[in-house]
């Protein structure tokens, strides 16, 4: 029986003769303090195992931070960049850097987050006088858009904004061209009786000798027949359109994709 944590008639007299033999046993408190000494030892044990359990954590959430990214394209060009949650399931970069001939032509000191892991882009196009280098670009709560990067002659020329495509460029207007199809961002619905929506234009560009250019014609020939008139290249919410037309949007974004 544990001395201490019952005490009866008899633990007490084996208790006192053994103190009266050894009066020295009074000052020895694994005798008089048993319960406490347990009690010290429980919360010690609670300690290094709060410690552990720690140590076990932190060691899987360091195993499942991502690495930097680094893509090899054609032209020696290479794209770098630091993975923008390293410890989350989002997959964004930021601080991208492009290299050509291991030149740094451009880093982004911003915070903008880049798809760089995606099937469409990044995308590298060789023309006749320049390079054009599409990347997308994280867009939350919007729709993503694409950076192109304009390199000539071993430096960045410019960068413009450009919708992400639906596809990789099809024969969309059977001109024996490719074209690019995208659109700007989502439109949302509103009212009551008539519901209505934002003029959301499907823009295409062509795949010239010259660069990835705006196939102005095709684009006007495709919105005309969606909204019965053309109202501009733009995605723009304060041109109200019924929204039965945006079936008619959806129904020829499905046949872009599927062509
Ligand atoms: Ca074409
Ligand atoms: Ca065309």
């Amino acid at each position: 029986m544990e001395i201490g944590t019952s005490c009866p008639a008899q633990t007490s007299f084996w208790l006192f003769r053994k103190v009266a033999r050894n009066p020295l046993l009074l000052l020895h408190s694994s005798v008089v303090h048993k319960p406490k000494r347990q009690n010290t030892t429980t919360m010690i044990k609670t300690i290094l195992t709060l410690i552990v359990y720690f140590v076990l954590i932190s060691g899987l959430k360091g195993q499942n931070r991502k690495p930097d990214l680094y893509i090899k394209l054609e032209k020696e060009l290479e794209l770098k960049a630091k993975p923008a949650y390293p410890d989350e399931e989002i997959s964004t970069f930021n601080y991208l850097e492009i290299f050509q001939n291991g030149e740094k032509i451009f880093k982004d000191t911003t915070l903008t987050e880049y798809t760089l892991e995606d099937s469409l882009y990044p995308r590298l196009f060789d023309f006749k006088n320049h390079l054009e280098l599409l990347i997308e670009v994280d867009g939350r709560p919007n729709k993503n858009e694409l950076y192109r990067f304009f390199i000539k002659g071993q430096k960045l020329d410019k960068i413009d904004t450009l919708p992400t495509f639906l596809t990789i460029p099809k024969d969309l207007d059977k001109d024996k061209k490719l074209e690019y199809a995208g659109f700007w961002d989502y439109g949302q619905v509103w009212g009551d009786s008539i519901e209505v929506t934002g003029y959301n234009p499907i823009v295409i560009y062509e795949i010239t000798e010259n660069g990835i250019n705006l196939d102005s014609l095709t684009t006007i020939k495709v919105n005309t027949s969606i909204y019965g008139k053309f109202y501009g290249f733009y995605f723009n919410e304060q041109i109200e359109v019924p929204y039965i037309k945006d079936s008619k949007f959806k129904k020829e974004i499905e046949r872009i994709i599927n062509e």
